[in-house]
């Protein structure tokens, strides 16, 4: 297929707008916080639309595109993922996840029980396309985790950039998604992110960022 070329037209700003604008643009991000307290104020489904349409401008392998936005707000759907997901965080933090790991995840509060499931407005489940099939042949597609990933990061960005939380939730394994969900077998769960306003009195963990010299080399 013959693919049209155009002239693209790049964001003109001033070396000072620039400082300025990218400077804004952490400072935005640095405000985002992974919260797991909900409130279950509802939130304009457009405001979720529009920040799936964002996460989907992502760069993908060969522009395939490999990413499904699942939304769910029936509570009866939130209820039987909760209890699957609660299921399985069971299993992981009673056998599955080593003592290391338990230890390291000691200080942020986790554990086995996901009320925000029920309560956060929307759960969005983003799954991977692996495959397509295109006239009854499976094409598999390229750099799926990479696409994926960069979607899921652009989704929770935009969900920031609108005065709203999300929590990146994997419960592990994920498959019981696809089956709750009745998604196609070219799909498989990637991440549950919880979608929402911060319960009024949520408390997150006093973290810090690593400092630029921390994760940044520059060789000139
Ligand atoms: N998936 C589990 C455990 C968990 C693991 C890591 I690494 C985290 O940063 C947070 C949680 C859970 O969601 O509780």
């Amino acid at each position: 297929m013959e693919q049209k070329f155009i002239p693209y037209q790049q964001k003109e700003l001033t070396a000072s707008e620039q400082l300025a604008t990218s400077k804004a643009y952490y400072e935005e991000l640095n405000r985002r916080r992974s919260v797991r307290e909900f409130s279950d104020e509802p939130v304009d489904i457009k405001v979720i639309e529009n920040a799936i349409l964002a996460g989907a401008t992502a760069p993908s392998g060969a522009h395939k595109q490999p990413w499904t936005f699942c939304v769910v707000s029936n509570a009866d759907l939130k209820a039987k993922i909760r209890a699957a997901a609660e299921t399985e965080e069971k299993q992981n933090y009673s056998t599955r996840m080593s003592d290391r790991w338990k230890e390291d995840l000691e200080p942020f509060g986790t554990n086995w029980e996901k009320p925000f499931i029920d309560i956060a407005p929307y759960i969005v489940i983003l799954f991977k396309r692996a495959f397509e099939t295109i006239d009854g042949e499976k094409r598999n597609n390229y750099y799926v985790n990479e696409s994926v990933g960069i979607a899921a990061g652009m989704f929770i960005a935009a969900i920031n950039n609108a005065g709203l939380s999300s929590l990146t939730h994997t419960p592990s394994p994920m498959n019981f998604l696809a089956k709750v969900l009745e998604r196609p077998e070219n799909e498989r769960a990637y991440l549950l992110m919880p979608v929402g306003y911060a319960a009024k009195d949520a408390e997150v963990p006093d973290i810090t960022r690593k400092k630029l010299d921390e994760v940044m080399v520059h060789y000139k």
